[in-house]
């Protein structure tokens, strides 16, 4: 006798073979056969609050493991809520897979419920974007899209469910699960002829750089950047801040870039991150190569530089250092004396900030605060640190640290609590500290309700000023001090709302009381909020003359 299976249960046992082994969700009517299919699987669900938070969890995994992150939400204004949350993993180069029920397709054109041409609202978010139609081929699609996700410049991939695609039962057949190398696709390779002329500008340069983008910035990126710059002799800075060349991660790194006679953009897309490498952000003689794994990019540098752009290649920028790692040796360089110059550059931090202390009582400066945190994460090395929000989002990126998540280069703020909430599944033991702005916690503080659920300890610091401060900083420096408006919030009990979710809860309003605050968070093992109440400063602007 035959054996008869569901679109569901496909579907389930394909996203199994992936590996996927986390699925960030809201329930949705559309969706509950799946619901039901990943009873007795080895897929797990996280069911959340809002179905953006669900993608910025599978955004948040996906960064933090390598692996493709995975959401499911429902169908019409589930999907909606999620299609927003994709425009922050897009620009971080992060491999998310959304999955969002879809009403049938035999109600189609008829009003069926919640329906709605979902593909073609998540197609400008994501690399690809398709409904599913027939229920033999659910095991293919997922395949495709967890291949494409994961691909090239890694980034997110929508794939809509119609029900009775998910309804319908078919005999079941191997051919149904696809293989496992439908999941991947091998990395596009630099080549030989690619990476000697790479390698040879680079070496008869005086002042190279290598910049890497979003994708080469996970710990591991880094550490991979980190072996570049040491294997070439030429310094290699990843970037991932939609503040671009000011990122105050990147110290006095501006300084350096203007001064570079040859910049290789490894994945790093030349876009307004770089002030569009026009002086003078770049100096107007400065040559590039391009090393990335999109034409369209190549062809944008052609364009703005000329016969300026000397060299070029596709390739996966991960790959692609590897192969420059490997072939580093047989060159010579000439730019030690740069690369420390360089590594100066980035790790500065001014002097003053060792001793600045808050003049305002009740207040704690943004300073003040990084200096707390700063022993926590020297003493946890697999410590995660989520920072985002406007302006304190920029002081808690000026921490030394590379296991971290940022909102991207999307610069949109709010991802902080579902960020944190995946990190803590990513990494069950060391301390998640997620630094945010008051407005930013606002977004999703429900993830917290998550994160109680699913025993998910983690520590939201609150940097409350009362305000949207990186708006209000702008009508203070563009329209003047009178012309502030439409940007204050209160001072509000934050920690109370973690305390009333049932996590633990800290206010803070002197410095003196911060790390002890800090510590009892960590040591209560639940999602803690503490609520610290901050001077409303603008970001540092790091220059040294
Ligand atoms: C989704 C989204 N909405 C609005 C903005 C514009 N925005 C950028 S920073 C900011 C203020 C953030 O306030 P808060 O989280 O309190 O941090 P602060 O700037 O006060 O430190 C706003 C509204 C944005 N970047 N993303």
């Amino acid at each position: 006798m035959t054996t008869r299976i569901r679109g569901a249960d496909i579907l389930v046992r394909a996203l199994d073979g992936a590996g996927v082994g986390k699925v960030f969700t809201l329930s949705g009517n559309h969706i509950m056969p799946v619901f039901d299919a990943v009873l007795g699987t080895g897929l797990q669900l996280v069911h959340v609050r809002h179905e953006a938070a669900a993608v910025h969890m599978a955004d948040a995994w996906a960064r933090l493991t390598g692996k493709c992150g995975v959401a499911l939400v429902t169908g019409g204004p589930g999907h909606a809520n999620a299609v927003g949350a994709l425009m922050t993993a897009q620009a971080a180069e992060s491999p998310v897979v959304l999955l969002s029920g879809h009403a049938a397709l035999r109600e189609l054109g008829r009003g069926g419920f919640q329906e709605l041409r979902q593909a073609d609202m998540a197609a400008p978010v994501t690399k690809a974007s398709w409904t599913a139609t027939s229920t033999a081929t659910l095991g293919a699609d997922i395949a495709r899209a967890v291949r494409l996700a994961t691909s090239g410049r890694p980034g997110p991939v929508h794939l809509s469910l119609p029900f009775d695609v998910l309804e319908d039962a078919i005999a079941d057949d191997p051919s149904l699960q696809p293989p496992p190398s439908a999941f991947i696709t091998e990395p596009q390779s630099l080549g030989e002829a690619g990476a000697e002329a790479a390698l040879a500008a680079l070496a008869h340069a005086q002042r190279p750089l290598i910049l890497a983008g979003p994708a080469l910035c996970s710990a591991s990126g880094r550490a991979l950047l980190a072996r570049l710059g040491s294997a070439t002799g030429v310094p290699a800075v990843g970037m991932e801040s939609p503040r671009g060349i000011n990122d105050p991660s990147l110290g006095a790194f501006a300084e350096v870039l203007a001064r570079a006679d040859l910049i290789l953009l490894l994945g790093k897309a030349h876009d307004f991150t770089l002030r569009f490498a026009d002086p003078p952000f770049v100096d107007a003689a400065c040559r590039f190569i391009v090393i990335d794994p999109d034409a369209a990019l190549i062809e944008r540098v052609a364009k703005e530089k000329g016969s300026r752009l000397i060299a070029s290649s596709i390739a996966d920028a991960a790959a692609a250092a590897e192969q420059l790692v490997a072939r580093a040796a047989s060159v010579r360089m000439l730019a030690t004396a740069w690369g420390t110059e360089v590594v100066h550059a980035v790790s500065y931090r001014p002097p003053a900030w060792r001793t600045l202390t808050s003049s305002q009582p009740g207040k704690v400066h943004p300073v003040e605060l990084c200096r707390a945190i700063a022993p926590v994460l020297e003493h946890h090395p697999d410590a995660v640190l989520v920072c985002d929000g406007g302006e304190i989002g920029q002081w808690a990126q000026t921490l030394p640290f590379s296991r971290r998540i940022i909102n991207g280069v999307a610069g949109s703020i709010g991802a902080s609590l579902p960020f944190a909430v995946a990190a803590r599944l990513a990494e069950p033991r060391a301390p998640v500290i997620a630094v945010m702005g008051d407005g930013t916690f606002g977004f999703h503080m429900a993830e917290l309700d998550t994160a109680v659920r699913y025993d998910l300890p983690l520590v939201a610091v609150v940097g409350n000023d009362a305000t949207w401060n990186a708006e209000h900083q702008i009508q203070l420096r563009e329209y003047g001090p009178n012309r502030t408006h439409g940007c204050e919030l209160l001072p509000s009990r934050y920690d109370l709302v973690a305390a009333a979710l049932g996590g633990h809860g800290e206010f803070v309003t002197s410095v003196g009381d911060l790390s002890p605050a800090l510590e009892r968070a960590i040591a209560s093992g639940k999602p803690a909020c503490v609520n610290v109440m901050i001077e409303r400063v603008a970001a540092p602007v790091m220059k040294r003359v």
